[in-house]
């Protein structure tokens, strides 16, 4: 589901799994982890996350078909998705996400959590819990919030709507849109440039900066609140209606209990 590639100090990991528009299967992340891993043992210094060229859809998200029945938590510590943000963010040197097509729900926060990000002219980004009532976790969240300000993630998140590579990076939330003819020189001279920087150097400003990013202090009471109110929801109808009108191929009636 995934094709691997190593030159030199740069690795670079393609999306293959077309016929689900790269959506984000268990599989998939187990394949991913086992690369990272590799790329590690072998001082692979950046990766590059890709579609194949030519891709209209990026990532259309998370696997809804994996996506727990209604009364389980659907983003919970271990889910795919969640394992795959971690390793993006732990990997000890930058992944910059190369973007072309459309980017749906967690891989939408796939991008983010990416270090750097470019993308094709024409590239659009929908975060998309809204549209399956998904009650998005705490750590998700905080992703958009480090990688967008306040008031573009809350319209993001709230309407769902597809949003243009071209006004992310007017608003810093994308390093650079450039023609797709261009995507990937911009991308791999970038990524020669950082690999020529001291590796270790890049490692731990990474690291700092993620713990930076994360330096938010919350309360067992607010916590414990937190987690209760995202119960409400994937223990709704709402949040079943959204796992079967997906499978039904069919718009969702949301009646809000
Ligand atoms: C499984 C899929 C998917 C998919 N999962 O092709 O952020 S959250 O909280 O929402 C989080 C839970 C999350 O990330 O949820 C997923 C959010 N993703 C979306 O809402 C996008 C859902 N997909 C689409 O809107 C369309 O598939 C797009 C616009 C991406 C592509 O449309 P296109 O017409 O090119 P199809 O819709 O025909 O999809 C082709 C095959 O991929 C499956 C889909 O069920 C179909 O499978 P079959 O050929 O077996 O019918 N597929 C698409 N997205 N997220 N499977």
């Amino acid at each position: 589901m995934l094709l691997v590639e190593q030159t030199d100090r740069i690795a670079t990991l393609t999306l293959n799994r077309e016929d689900k528009r790269n959506a984000l299967c268990e599989q998939m992340v187990e394949e991913f982890s086992a690369a990272m891993a590799r790329f590690v043992a072998a001082n692979v210094r950046c990766v590059v996350l890709r579609a194949k060229p030519g891709s209209k859809v990026w990532s259309a998200g998370h696997d809804i078909d994996e996506l727990p029945a209604a009364g389980f938590d659907p983003l919970g510590w271990r889910d795919p998705l969640r394992k795959l943000i971690r390793e993006i963010e732990n990997f000890p040197g930058p992944v910059i996400a190369m973007v072309e097509g459309s980017v749906w729900g967690g891989a939408c926060e796939t991008v983010f959590a990416c270090d750097l990000v470019i993308a094709a002219s024409g590239a659009v980004f929908a975060a998309t819990p809204a549209k399956h009532s998904v009650p998005y976790n705490i750590t998700g969240l905080l992703t958009f919030l480090n990688a967008a300000n306040l008031r573009l993630a809350k319209e993001m998140l709230f309407t769902a709507d597809p949003i243009p590579a071209e006004r992310l990076r007017d608003l810093g939330v994308i390093n650079h849109v450039v023609a797709t003819s261009e995507l990937e020189s911009h991308t791999y001279a970038m990524a020669q440039r950082i690999v020529g920087n001291a590796p270790l150097s890049i490692a731990v400003m990474k690291e700092q900066l993620r713990i930076l990013a994360g330096a938010h202090t919350m309360s067992p009471e607010d916590f414990e609140r937190i987690q209760g109110l995202r119960r409400v929801v994937y223990n709704s109808q709402d949040y079943a209606e959204g796992l079967q009108a997906f499978k039904e191929k069919r718009k969702p009636t949301f009646r809000g209990k």
